[in-house]
């Protein structure tokens, strides 16, 4: 019997779940997964019933639960302390850019929302300079990351993929997915993380999702 479950969202579309489960897989946690399909008619009642949040991701491990991706990501470094650097500086960088992740980047959000079956095409009237503002931002903390602990490795802090990486795991879909303008070393960075196993695991889970679950909410992004 497996150690407990995780509720995540479907796979094309939720960000946020890809974050739980990439941090739940890199900790080597042994639970069944529950997917509960976004923008259905059932989801907020599925969701109610299966999470206290009614949102995924939503982790119960061994008794514990634990709702909201950063406090998946946190409860995950706890059994596998290397999901975040060891060197306090390194450590003080990567849990910033993963807050500044979780509570920014509202207008990127919204104009670009996540799906995995986009395929580059751009928005069609252009980048709002909002959101341009946005992927300047990001792209700048990858470079610097990359610049000043890179070395080593292909991730933002060396050899390692860990919580900092799982964080931007979601915008490298949508910069991707969306053929956002990117410096080179964002490029090559947005390149290794979609090359990594576990995230072209979910990109392929997510190609194998059933027709139905498309959703004109995420599919109509212009
Ligand atoms: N801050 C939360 C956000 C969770 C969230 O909003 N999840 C979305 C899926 S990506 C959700 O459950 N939405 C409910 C719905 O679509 O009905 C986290 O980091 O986990």
């Amino acid at each position: 019997m497996a150690d407990g479950r995780l509720v995540i969202g479907t796979k094309r579309y939720s960000s946020w779940s890809m974050r739980g489960w990439l941090s739940v897989h890199l900790a080597g946690l042994d639970v069944v997964e529950e997917l509960v399909a976004l923008a259905q008619p059932d989801t907020a009642e599925r969701l109610t019933a299966l999470s206290p949040s009614a949102r995924a991701p939503y982790l119960e491990h061994l008794g514990v639960s634990v709702w909201d991706s950063l406090a998946i990501a946190e409860y995950c470094a706890d059994i596998e302390p290397s999901l975040w650097p060891v060197d306090p500086v390194k450590r003080g960088f990567a849990r910033s850019m993963s807050a500044e992740m979780h509570s920014g980047f509202q207008a990127l959000r919204v104009a670009m929302p996540m799906n995995l079956g986009r395929g580059g095409r751009g928005l069609a009237n252009g980048i709002p300079d909002a959101v341009r503002a946005d992927i300047a931002r990001i792209d700048a903390l990858w470079t610097e990351a990359r610049d000043r602990f890179g070395g080593g490795g292909h991730y933002l802090f060396g050899a390692e993929f860990g919580n900092a990486d799982v964080a931007f795991a979601p915008v490298v879909a949508r910069f991707l997915g969306y053929g956002a303008p990117l410096s080179a070393t964002a490029q090559r960075y947005a390149e290794a993380v979609r090359a990594h196993p576990l995230v072209a695991r979910w990109y392929a889970e997510a190609e194998a999702e059933p027709t139905e679950w498309l959703a004109e909410r995420y599919e109509s992004a212009d």
